[in-house]
């Protein structure tokens, strides 16, 4: 049976990717990173105490800044697959730590990339690297006939997070190119899941809709909400990103579900599955949501609770200029021909569908939690 070892392994697709290759019957070694509180709730479910039994899930601690430890870790590990996910993965942030993201999502892929060579596996061990639309940076000029981005679209990126992947995309192909390694970068656009990181935009909205229907926010306050997202369910994507590994000839491939959305719409969708319908006024950052209708049995059965006093009319929505970023993607629409013909590769959700699921899981973790 094969071994994996993950980068970013404590992420949302690290934890995705970990169990797929599990049920696969893989043994899955994945890096964490040594953190002062616990950082491992997305994959605890995986653990199993190695003093107990036998066990095909290893955690080892790491950093991808830290090329001695990737290559003690590799040299430990012997990969068939190496997934290289790791990386300081918010766009916004980039802006403020450039020098930290050029290092961990930059030159950190080059350091996997040496160490198998370095380590002499250029022949035994396949590498993904997680390269993102964001390298397109959603120029209209640079989309194809179809008006979409696919594998031969320039790039163009629009954040110190998109320059440092196009490093990681272009030493990827460079190694591949130059070693005869089987390296490959999966393109892949935005995908979200009930375990997105809570200040990416979904899931950003997913729990302020469930927060506000269960009375314990006031209002959600966003950046940009005119810029369009091609968003899939990240089950999908990890599921793509194997299916990369497993072809004859090393290629790159553009994962997406060529269907964009305005965040705006998102906000719509996602109160609507408590029953709440939502009327913008005003403009830029001046524009609000204000609930405009209540469907209570929808509500209800949702949240479990009666609409609460002075829901109806509430503005719920306001933009915060503090959200907007330096350089915007206004755009993001990607083509999945290749990966659908190619890799056989076909997603089982749409957004539909994933806001759904969002939605339930924030508002079953806030009653749970009774959090704030
Ligand atoms: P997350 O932010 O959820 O996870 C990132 C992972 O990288 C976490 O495990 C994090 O550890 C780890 N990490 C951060 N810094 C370092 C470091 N210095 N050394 C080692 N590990 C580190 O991202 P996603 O799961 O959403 O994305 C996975 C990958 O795919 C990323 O590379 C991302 O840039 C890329 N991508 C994501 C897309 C998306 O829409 N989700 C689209 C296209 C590409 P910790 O938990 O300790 O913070
Ligand atoms: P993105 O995702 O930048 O596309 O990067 P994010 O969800 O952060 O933003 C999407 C769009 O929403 C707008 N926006 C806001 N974004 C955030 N985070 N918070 C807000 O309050 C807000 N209001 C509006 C943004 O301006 C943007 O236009 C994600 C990451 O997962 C990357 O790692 C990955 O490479 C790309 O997707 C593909």
């Amino acid at each position: 049976m094969k071994t994996a070892l993950i980068t970013g392994v404590t992420g949302q697709d690290g934890s995705y990717l970990a169990e797929l290759l599990l049920e696969k019957g893989y043994t899955v070694h994945g890096i964490k990173r040594r953190s002062s509180s616990f950082n491992t709730q997305r994959i605890d479910h995986l653990y199993i105490d190695q003093h107990e039994r036998h066990v095909n899930f290893k955690l080892h601690y790491g950093d991808l800044t830290d090329s001695t430890n990737l290559i003690r870790i590799i040299q430990e590990v012997q990969p068939d697959e190496i997934y290289n996910l790791g990386a300081m993965s918010h766009v916004k942030v980039s802006f403020d730590s450039p020098e930290y993201v050029a290092n961990v999502d930059g030159i950190g892929t080059l350091r996997v990339l040496e160490a198998v060579r370095i380590l002499g596996l250029e022949k035994k061990t396949r590498i993904y690297q997680a390269s993102t639309s964001e390298l397109y940076g959603g120029l209209a000029e640079n989309k194809n006939e179809k008006g979409f981005y696919d594998e031969n679209s320039p790039f163009y990126p629009r954040s110190p997070y998109g320059v440092a992947k196009i490093y990681g995309f272009w030493i990827t192909k460079n190694y591949r190119e130059a070693y005869d390694m089987y390296a490959c970068n999966g393109i892949l656009f935005n995908h979200e899941s009930p375990r997105r990181g809570e200040t990416f935009v979904t899931r950003k909205i997913t729990m302020a809709t469930a927060a506000i229907a269960l009375g314990k926010q006031d209002c959600l306050y966003l950046g940009n909400l005119d810029s369009q997202r091609d968003w899939g369910h990240a089950k999908d994507y990890v599921e793509a990103m194997w299916r990369i590994l497993q072809q004859d000839v090393a290629e790159d491939y553009v994962i997406a579900t060529g269907v964009t959305t305005y965040i705006r719409d998102f906000v719509r969708m996602s109160f609507a599955e408590v029953g709440l319908t939502l009327r913008f006024e005003g403009e830029a950052e001046n524009e609000v949501g204000i609930v405009d209708s209540i469907n209570e049995q929808v509500f209800t059965a949702a949240t479990g609770l009666a609409v609460h006093e002075g829901l109806l009319g509430k503005t719920i929505v306001k933009v915060d200029p503090a959200y907007y970023r330096p350089t915007e993607v206004d755009l993001l629409i990607g083509d999945p021909t290749k990966s659908k013909t190619q890799l056989g590769w076909e997603p089982k959700y749409d957004l539909a569908a994933l806001c759904k699921e969002m939605v339930a899981s924030d508002v079953a973790i806030f009653k749970k939690d009774n959090r704030i």
